[in-house]
């Protein structure tokens, strides 16, 4: 066979083998492949999906989609809702194909998530060099595109002969399937090793299984964080990610109850505990509650469960201000369990950790005091949001109460979409979460253009664990209906990327979009203008030739209503004026009463740009201009300088 029918094969024979509160999981870790065809692809790749599709349609579905960062996108998507036990192949041709993977493989690396990419390379053989697209280095006559992976890879490796493909996959899926190293695993396929025919020992096409890595905590380790959870008097958890990959909130929840310790969660820890949970305060950090940065601010003892501790989670290292403050950080990952230069690291899967933790800790419970705090805290903010989902601007609408709308008219297992522009950041704050898997923000490469394709992702996720008696399906929920996927995507991210509905309309897949048109960068706009420079080039308008602006022309003649309809896509106009908040919260609930293979739906809503969500009282840093001619830009700097005091020192 060909070392293309081999790569075909191999991977539709790979589980993945899980054990989750005594109930074992074994699924595809491969359950489909993306291909974009043209030289490299079409006759490698290409030839072994047609030549199996044809013997069994079941061995290796394939799917297309419209654009090669779109579908890693979608396997971004899908890995996540399936808590990383999944993902998919995505195959291309030589040169643009390839590359344009790039941001992708970035942001699944970013986001430790596990795509697989086999972006095809130019000739091994060099037989018809230059070929059409090929780089050329002079001073490198070995580099192809292709390198342009290595430093966005957690592996990467080139089958320049067929023999070296078994060494490549079996060590690139270690890698995809280990949950501490996990992210972009890039298998480069020279075109002609592609069709080439050898011979394939009959072990490496044979079924194989990759156990999940669930290792526990090391006993000292555990009786050291005891002590010092023991001694803290203003203890608080930043959950991450993490918990919900190890399916850790169980015994999260268990812990907070036992131990009245709050929670405060980070973009990808939103769904840890439900929103009206006694003891979650929400989002932490510059998009946090104020009830999270309030507790943060004065906290003795930081336990970060699952968090990579992102500079939006500290509020770019402000958000504690306490100088006795420790961190105890249990996480998979080393790189993250030293962070802060805690003393206190916990290497160890969260749910493991945290049952021992418990155990540990029998008896202890924080002081009246914080509890009081908490409560008071939580209160006050939840009538700040009951504020702002409720006031009625008019004709354009807040995009608070977009928000607040789109919240009430989805259900509970429904998941919101989104991951860029001023929508993550309110939704973090705002969004009130009652499903461990109702939130999918991607935020930690904050990729304009990921929402429509990462929520098709979702939704295929969706759909497989409604139809699987196992799997995700059990876990996420009583795994009878499928979940409804609502994307929120600005007007700018919408047109960085939208092709993706294409691929929805070509699968009749139901995914339900929110568009918000407010003609350009409402969050850059606004951090634009906190930094002293007004707004420059944050708004679409047409260009003043004279004074080379586009900041005062007249708002683009653009329909985006349209340009969605254009592709296929039904579209639903809500019209601005007083019934905007509760026509949008009808549509949506009409949309999530369509059936399943309806095709995607999108509701277009303008909204004013300039009116913001409610504030964190928090920070991010973004460096102002020591020096400039602007008065904006020099009283920026003035209030920078008084943030930058507040920064901890870096300690690793
Ligand atoms: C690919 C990419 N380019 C640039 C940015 C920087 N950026 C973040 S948000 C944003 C504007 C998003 O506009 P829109 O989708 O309309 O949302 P709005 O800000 O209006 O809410 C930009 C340019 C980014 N996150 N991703
Ligand atoms: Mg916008």
């Amino acid at each position: 066979m060909t070392v293309a029918q081999a790569v075909v094969e191999y991977l539709s024979r790979q589980y993945t083998v899980d054990s989750v509160n005594g109930v074992e999981y074994r699924e595809r870790l491969i359950p489909g492949t993306f291909g974009i065809f043209g030289h490299g692809n079409v006759a490698g790749v290409g030839q072994a999906l047609k030549q199996y599709q044809q013997l069994d349609p079941a061995l290796m579905p394939y799917y297309q989609g419209r654009n090669e960062q779109a579908q890693v996108h979608q396997a971004v998507g899908y890995a996540r809702h399936t808590r990383r036990r999944q993902t998919f192949a995505v195959s291309t041709s030589i040169g643009p194909g390839s590359s344009n993977l790039l941001t992708g493989a970035a942001l699944a690396t970013t986001n430790r998530l596990p795509v697989l990419l086999l972006p095809s390379d130019t000739f091994a053989t060099r037989a018809a060099d230059p070929v059409l697209q090929q780089l050329e280095q002079p001073y490198a006559y070995d580099l192809t595109v292709n390198d342009a992976f290595r430093p966005l890879s957690k592996f990467f490796d080139r089958v320049n002969r067929p023999e070296q493909l078994f060494s490549a996959f079996h060590h690139g899926l270690r890698v995809l399937t280990d949950p501490a190293e996990t992210g972009a695993v890039t298998i480069s396929l020279p075109q002609d090793v592609q069709a080439e025919a050898f011979d394939v020992p009959a072990e490496f096409l044979a079924e194989r299984e990759w156990r999940i890595r669930r290792p526990d905590a090391d006993d000292e380790d555990i009786a050291r964080a005891a002590a010092a959870i023991r001694a803290a008097k203003r203890p608080l958890i930043i959950a991450g990610g993490g918990v919900l990959y190890a399916y850790a909130n169980d015994e999260l929840a268990t812990f907070v109850e036992l131990t009245g310790i709050p929670v405060g969660n980070t973009q990808a820890g939103v769904g840890v505990l439900p929103w009206d949970h006694q003891f979650s305060l929400g989002a932490i950090g510059s998009t946090g509650t104020t009830a999270a940065n309030a507790i943060a601010a004065r906290a003795d003892l930081i336990i970060g469960i699952g968090t990579r501790y992102e500079d939006f989670t500290t509020a770019s290292r402000t958000a504690f201000q306490n100088p006795d403050v420790r961190f105890i950080n249990i996480n998979i990952a080393p790189i993250d369990a030293y962070k802060h230069g805690t003393t206190l690291p916990i290497v160890a899967d969260a749910r493991k950790a945290l049952v021992k933790l418990n155990a540990a800790l029998g008896g202890y419970r924080v002081g009246a005091d914080l509890e009081q705090k908490i409560a008071a805290e939580k209160k006050r903010w939840d009538a700040t949001v009951d504020e702002a989902f409720g006031t009625r601007y008019t004709p354009l609408p807040a995009q608070n109460e977009i928000i607040g709308a789109t919240n009430r008219a989805m259900d509970a297992r429904d998941v919101v979409i989104c991951a860029a522009g001023s929508l993550p950041g309110d939704l973090h704050k705002m969004w009130r979460v009652r499903d461990p898997f109702g939130y999918h923000v991607e935020y930690a490469y904050s990729c304009m253009g990921y929402e429509i394709p990462g929520g098709l992702g979702v939704k295929r996720a969706a759909l497989a664990e409604a139809a699987s008696t196992t799997a995700a399906g059990a876990i996420g929920g009583d795994g009878a209906e499928v979940r409804d996927v609502v994307v929120m995507v600005g007007d700018g991210s919408y047109l960085m990327m939208h092709t993706e509905l294409v691929t929805a309309v070509a699968e009749r897949i139901k995914l339900i979009v929110v568009l918000i048109q407010n003609h350009g960068y409402a969050s850059i706009g606004s951090l634009s203008e906190s930094l002293g420079s007004q707004r420059f080039g944050t708004q679409y308008r047409t260009l003043n030739e004279e004074a080379h602006s586009f900041d005062e022309g007249e708002t683009l003649p653009v329909d985006l209503a349209l340009n969605a309809q254009s592709l296929g896509v039904k579209v639903v106009r809500i019209e601005p004026g007083e019934k905007v908040i509760a026509e949008l919260e009808q549509a949506i609930r009409d949309a999530k009463a369509a059936p399943e293979g309806t095709g995607p739906i999108l509701i277009h809503v303008e909204s004013d740009p300039l009116l913001d969500a409610p504030s964190s009282e928090s920070w991010w840093d973004v460096p102002v201009s020591q020096v400039a001619e602007l008065d904006s830009t020099k009283q920026a700097f003035q209030t920078y300088t008084g943030h930058k005091n507040r920064q901890r020192k870096l300690l690793g």
